[in-house]
């Protein structure tokens, strides 16, 4: 949009710019400034613009930008004007992404590089780094307390590996994502050390307060996210003789987006990794970026602007660089993530859906869809330029984050519902062949949170014990279940790493000191590539999990109604057993697929006729994709084995 107001302040920027920025040729980039101005200038002031210095950190930002640019080399700036005129070539059904950590999948980042035929060889062409940047080895809540961010920590290699990690992935047609932990640093960050040291300008980068007063007032409403570890928010800094606010562990200090000098140190280091060849980047606790009095300090209408501010700066460097907001939060805060009122993506392009997360664990424990039905259908509309990254298991615990709305719908008690699935899946009810851990547990609120490897979560560990044959079978089935729909949901699916040879929990994490305390290593433990190489000894676990999931990947590959074109209708049946959406094709409205999972350990019928009225006449002639035969029907009706899965086409 072109503005008056803003384009002359645009034209006193350029005129007051750093001549070797003035002087180069940098087309690309000064359109695609022009596009995105208005936008930043309008955004920026209406944080800051109350602000004595609001011109200077403009013309501050505008030159980060414009060196960021300068420095892009010219085959990321190739892949940036191909991906403007494919913008959509993320919601393509073509992407199935992997998360790792290139320390316990390899042994580093050069380890790692040797490793990725094992991931092609599964169909993974996205692969999601977890953090690498330097941390205290000590205090570095798995690489989230970075203490340079801008040095690959040398316990996984340098700031070259990655580079060279990028351009192989590249050559291989492959993804690369890497975190920017945009929230908050390690204490041990050069900036922390300086307000430390009593440095104003970097005491105005955290908030920092002299006594309990205004800490006391934001506990009033805050929540605690890890109340265990680290209850309250604000932790007493000995040597400053101040308190830090610190939402997350003690160690991590949480950045000030108050202060304009640490939105574009940010958006530097986004523009950074961008410039390392990340295709996309995982920005990490998006939902925590602005704290206000009053309020939870989570989901703030700021947050939302700061992200609105980095997508458009990185549209004007790096525009093919895509944006996870990583917001674990209600199913209705995050959608909002995507940006409000647009129909491209005006934040992140793609957001986690923990909401479908969370339901996918319910279905598990209580063996039926009346929730997850619910919940799929509740799920806020997301814009059209913008997608899912669907996970069954992540490095972090699972948080029981539904709509309360839901739950109620669904006959259930919220705070008795929530207590029975962390007992569910803790082991602690009555046969339940579940292995996890609470986390999190918060006496006072009653909330908890569970940690633990999916296979031990869907019994696989309690069943190879008792070598209960019928019991491994169903924890088999149930983990390529979970798979079946995130990989046929609509949106990027993400593994992790362990779970397509079905790894256990692993308590190697409590002779280390500095994890022993956060049982979410229980869930992080080093890839087993003895464990691996099984995959390929037919009838082994290993291999009824790594041949199934390799197959289904290279189906919805190649089946082109699985991209993410708001192309999913969800299928009311009269059975709460089962959740069955279709997919269609936006062009071809005949080209289509029905999904049905049945979370029952018995088989489920449905008859024919409820499916007439969505327009799917199965006959004898429905192929079941993954099989390649046709289904059985009986009596006109169809029936799904229990705890399995059909992708139907005709
Ligand atoms: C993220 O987590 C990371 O994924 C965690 O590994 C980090 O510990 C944390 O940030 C701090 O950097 O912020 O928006 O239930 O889901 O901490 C959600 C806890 C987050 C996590 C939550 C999450």
């Amino acid at each position: 949009m072109y503005e008056q107001a803003s384009h002359s302040l645009l034209n006193e920027i350029l005129v007051q710019l750093k001549p070797e920025i003035g002087n180069l040729r940098l087309r690309h980039f000064y359109t695609r400034l022009g596009a995105n101005f208005y936008a930043i200038h309008s955004l920026f002031r209406l944080i800051y613009g109350e602000r004595a210095d609001f011109k200077e950190q403009m013309v501050s930002l505008v030159e980060t930008l414009a060196l960021r640019y300068m420095e892009r080399a010219p085959h990321l700036r190739k892949s940036d004007l191909a991906r403007e005129k494919n913008y959509n070539w993320f919601l393509s059904q073509k992407w199935v992404g992997m998360a790792l950590y290139c320390d316990r999948f390899a042994d580093d980042l050069k380890g790692l590089r040797e490793k990725l035929p094992y991931l092609q060889e599964l169909g993974i062409n996205l692969v999601h780094v977890m953090p690498i940047l330097d941390c205290p080895p000590e205090h570095s809540d798995g690489g989230y307390a970075v203490r340079d961010f801008c040095k690959v920590d040398a316990r996984f290699g340098s700031n070259e590996d990655i580079e060279a990690l990028a351009s192989t992935l590249k050559r291989r047609d492959m993804l690369l994502v890497l975190d920017v932990v945009v929230n908050h640093t390690s204490n041990e960050h050069e900036w922390a050390q300086r307000a430390r040291q009593g440095e104003k300008k970097y005491q105005d980068y955290y908030y920092i307060f002299d006594n309990r007063e205004i800490p006391n007032i934001y506990e009033e409403s805050m929540p605690e996210i890890f109340p265990n570890n680290a209850p309250g928010n604000f932790t007493w800094d000995e040597e400053m003789g101040k308190w830090v606010m610190t939402v997350f562990n003690n160690y991590q200090w949480d950045l000030n987006y108050h202060n304009p000098a640490v939105l574009i140190e940010m958006i530097d280091i986004i523009l950074f990794w961008a410039n390392k060849g990340a295709d996309i980047l995982r920005l990490d606790a998006v939902a925590f970026l602005w704290k206000k009095m009053g309020s939870q300090c989570q989901n703030e209408r700021e947050a939302h602007l700061i992200l609105q501010l980095m997508k458009d700066c990185c549209q004007v460097t790096a525009p093919g660089v895509l944006f996870i907001a990583e917001a674990i939060v209600a199913p209705g805060e995050i959608a909002k993530y995507f940006g409000e009122d647009a129909i491209n993506a005006k934040e992140c392009e793609i957001a986690y859906n923990a909401a479908l997360m969370a339901l996918l664990w319910d279905a598990v424990a209580t063996k039926n869809t009346n929730l997850l039905s619910r919940g799929v259908k509740n799920l806020p509309v997301k814009l059209e330029r913008a997608t899912w990254l669907n996970y069954v298991r992540c490095h972090d615990d699972i948080g029981l984050g539904f709509d309360d709305n839901d739950v109620r719908l669904a006959s259930y008690d919220p705070v008795l519902h929530r207590r029975f699935l962390v007992d569910y899946f803790t082991g602690k009810f009555p046969d339940s062949p579940a292995r996890g851990l609470p986390f999190g547990e918060n006496l006072k609120t009653g909330d908890a949170r569970i940690s633990g490897s999916l296979a031990s979560l869907v019994g696989l560990e309690s069943a190879l014990e008792s070598g209960d044959a019928a019991a491994i079978d169903n924890a088999i089935k149930t983990i390529l279940l979970l798979h079946s729909i995130i990989l046929s949901f609509g949106g990027i699916p993400l593994l992790y790493y362990g779970d397509a040879i079905g790894m256990l929990n692993s308590l190697e994490y409590l002779a280390d000191p500095a994890k022993r305390e956060d049982n979410r290593w229980l869930h992080r433990s080093h890839f087993d590539w003895s464990k691996a190489s099984k995959r390929h000894q037919t009838g082994t676990v290993e291999n009824r999990i790594f041949c199934a999931l390799k197959k289904m990947i290279a189906l919805r590959k190649e089946t082109p109604v699985f991209a993410d074109f708001d192309n999913r209708q969800l299928l009311p049946v009269d059975n709460a057993n089962l959740l069955v959406f279709s997919r269609t094709d936006a062009q071809n409205s005949r080209s289509r697929v029905l999904v049905i999972a049945n979370f029952n350990p018995e088989a489920q019928t449905v008859p024919v006729d409820t499916l007439q009225p969505f327009g799917f006449f199965l006959k004898e002639s429905m192929k079941n994709l993954c099989s390649g035969t046709s289904i059985p029907m009986e009596n006109n009706a169809i029936t799904i084995p229990p705890l399995s899965f059909y992708w139907l086409a005709d």
